[in-house]
C-alpha cells in the first residue's frame, strides 16, 4: 500500500480493461469511436490555439501528472496551453517535469478557446472563478461524475485520469515523450495506491509497460512519490494513530486543527493516512476526521471491496469513488463521528458492525 502518495478523496479504483464504460455525451456517443467523446475532443483542439487546463482544487498526483501530460500534448500539437490549479502543488510532485510551470489563481482571464477540466465532478471543483465563461471540456472518472460542459467524456472504469489523457495522446497520433510516460506513471501509480486496489486490471499494467518503455523510471518515481514523506507528516502520522478506535468491521482515526499546528503539518500531509486504518485485518470500511480551523469536519472515506463510500459522501454533500470519497461536516466531533459512523454501518451491515 503507498500510504504516503495516496489520492485525494476522489480517487480511483477500477478500469476496464477495453474502452468501454465512458459516459459521453455533449457531442455524440460514448466511447473512442471517432464520432464518440475522443472523436469531439480532438476536433476542439484541432480547431482551438490556446487553452487553459486545470483540475480541482488540493490537487493529488493525478491532477498534476494529467495537467502536465495534457500540456505536453497540447504543446506537441503546436498549441498554447496554459496549467492552472486553485491550490499549489504538493511538494510530492514538484519534481515532476514542467510542474513549475503551473501557475495558482482563483479568477481566469484571457483569450481560451477552451477550458479543460480534468478529475472535477463539478465545475466548482477547479475552485476558479470565471470557468463558466469559457467553452468546457470535461474529462473525469469519478462515481461522481457530472456532464457539465460543452464536451465531457467520463470513464468511472478509467484507472485514472491519466489513462484517458495516454488514451487521448495515442488517438491524437503524438508520441509519448519520457516527462510525459513518467507524468502518467505517477498518476497510475497514485491513483490505484501503488497497483493495489480491487479493479487494478492487467490493462493498467498494460499502460505501465507501455509507460516505462516510453521513458518513465519506474523505482525513481516510487523513490520520489512514495518515499519521501515530510517529516510533518510523519509527525500528525502519529498523533491520528493514537487517534485509532476499531469496532467491528469499522476503524477510523482524527487529528484536531491542534495537532495539525504542533505537527507542522500542511493538508496535503493528511493524504493517505486514512489508509493506514482501512488497512487493519478484517476492516471493510475507514475514515479519517481532520478537523478544520473553522471547526468542521474533512472526511476521508474508504472501503475494501462492495461498501459504496461514494453514495455516503455524496449524502453529505461530498462525493467520490466507490472505495474512495471525501465530504465535509459540522462539528463538533462527536456529532461528526457519530453522524458518519451511523451511515457506514449501516453500508457494511449493522449487525457485523456491532
Ligand atoms: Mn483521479
Amino acid at each position: 500500500m503507498v500510504n504516503t502518495a495516496s489520492p485525494n478523496p476522489e480517487s480511483p479504483q477500477r478500469e476496464s480493461d477495453g474502452q468501454t464504460g465512458d459516459r459521453a455525451s455533449g457531442k455524440g456517443d460514448a466511447g473512442s469511436s471517432p464520432g464518440g467523446s475522443i472523436g469531439a475532443i480532438l476536433r476542439e483542439l484541432g480547431q482551438g490555439e490556446r487553452f487553459l487546463v486545470c483540475s480541482h482544487s488540493r490537487p493529488d498526483g493525478d491532477a498534476v501528472g494529467s495537467m502536465l501530460a495534457f500540456g505536453k500534448l497540447l504543446e506537441q500539437m503546436g498549441k498554447r496551453a496554459d496549467l492552472v490549479t486553485a491550490d499549489g502543488i504538493p511538494a510530492l510532485y514538484r519534481h515532476l517535469p514542467g510542474a513549475g510551470a503551473i501557475r495558482t489563481a482563483l479568477r481566469i482571464h484571457g483569450p481560451y478557446d477552451a477550458a479543460i477540466l480534468l478529475e472535477c465532478d463539478g465545475l466548482e471543483r477547479a475552485k476558479l472563478r470565471g470557468l463558466e465563461d469559457f467553452f468546457l471540456i470535461n474529462i473525469d472518472h469519478h462515481i461522481s461524475a457530472r456532464a457539465y460542459a460543452n464536451v465531457n467524456w467520463i470513464d468511472c472504469n478509467a484507472a485514472s485520469v491519466g489513462a484517458m489523457v495516454y488514451r487521448l495522446a495515442k488517438a491524437a497520433g503524438v508520441s509519448i515523450t519520457p516527462a510525459m510516460a513518467t507524468c502518467l506513471y505517477v498518476t497510475l501509480l497514485t491513483d490505484t495506491g501503488g497497483f493495489c486496489y480491487g479493479s487494478v486490471r492487467a490493462s493498467t499494467f498494460g499502460m505501465a509497460r507501455d509507460l516505462v518503455l516510453a521513458g518513465a523510471d519506474p523505482v525513481r518515481i516510487a523513490q520520489e512519490v512514495c518515499f519521501s514523506t515530510p517529516v510533518s507528516k510523519m509527525r500528525l502520522l502519529g498523533s491520528a494513530l493514537r487517534n485509532l478506535e476499531r469496532k467491528g468491521l469499522l476503524a477510523w482515526l482524527w487529528v484536531t486543527h491542534q495537532e495539525m499546528e504542533s505537527a507542522g503539518a500542511q493538508e496535503e500531509d493528511c493524504e493517505g493516512i486514512v489508509n493506514f486504518a482501512l488497512g487493519i485485518a478484517g476492516v471493510e470500511a475507514a475514515v479519517f476526521l481532520r478537523e478544520l480551523p473553522d471547526g468542521r469536519f474533512r472526511l476521508s472515506l474508504r472501503s475494501k471491496g462492495r461498501v459504496n463510500v461514494a453514495a455516503l459522501a455524496e449524502s453529505l454533500g461530498g462525493g467520490g469513488h466507490e472505495n474512495a470519497a471525501g465530504c465535509t461536516v459540522d462539528g463538533p466531533r462527536e456529532r461528526a463521528l457519530a453522524e458518519i459512523l451511523v451511515r457506514l454501518r449501516s453500508a457494511v451491515g449493522a449487525s457485523d458492525a456491532r
